[in-house]
């Protein structure tokens, strides 16, 4: 049978224990992914996700594009395997589900069930719509503030949506930044409240603009998961 496609195939193959796993996504490599097998039902595969803060996320387009930190803590899966997990398969269309809890324990949710990540030709363009959940739909906010349907920005590369500089520089990660932002979950790990520039873990409706998360996670599972089980 081989490795399984995602994380949600796994589930389906009866491993119930959240954790580090392989997986073949239609590669021909192996990709070594974190599964959630607990949340909602579990299957999900693990793009993002701040516990600790020992990972700098302020990095260039490089390393936004292929991956960084560490699987079994901060980390970044990268834009390039987004990019095919959410659109090489198009009989498995991704759903996105963002969890976020703040410095009192109390956690909040954010599932869209369209999501995509499109080609680094189109830098990395995000789709993210048909919001449910308790966090606030902060990727589809107002006009200047949307991250549904913008490119990603870093430092070294400016596709934002702000004529006169580039957030990416200004708030010192990479993000789908319009000009600039209603959420920004790649930001600087604080431990809560902070001062200063408006850096940190962010999620309108849920957050205060100076206060940050304690822990945010970004995955992704078919959108038919439920229902198939
Ligand atoms: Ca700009």
């Amino acid at each position: 049978s081989g490795l399984p496609y995602d994380c949600a195939e796994l589930y389906a193959r009866g491993v119930r224990q959240s954790g580090v796993y392989d997986i073949r996504p239609g590669t021909k490599v192996t990709w070594t992914v974190y599964c959630d097998m607990d949340t909602d039902g579990g299957g999900w595969t693990m793009l993002q996700r701040r516990i600790d803060g020992i990972v700098n996320f302020s990095k260039g387009w490089k390393s936004y594009k292929n991956g960084f930190g560490d699987i079994n803590a901060d980390h970044w899966i990268g834009l390039e395997k987004m990019h095919h997990i959410s659109t090489s398969n198009k009989s498995r269309r991704m759903e996105l589900r963002i969890n976020l809890t703040d410095w009192d324990d109390v956690s909040h949710y954010a599932n869209y069930g369209v999501f995509r990540i499109r080609s680094e030709g189109k830098n990395y363009q995000l789709i993210a719509k048909r919001y449910i959940g308790t966090a606030g739909d902060a990727l589809n906010y107002g006009e200047n503030y949307n991250h549904h349907l913008q490119p990603f920005t870093t430092f070294d590369r400016d596709n934002d949506g702000y004529a006169l500089g580039n957030c990416g520089r200004y708030y010192r990660s990479g993000w789908w930044f319009n000009a600039c932002f209603a959420a920004n979950l790649n930001g600087n790990y604080y431990t809560g409240p902070y001062k200063g520039v408006q850096n940190g873990i962010y999620w309108d409706s849920t957050s205060n603009s100076r206060y940050s998360f304690k822990y945010v996670d970004m995955k992704v599972r078919p959108l038919n998961f439920n229902a198939r089980r």
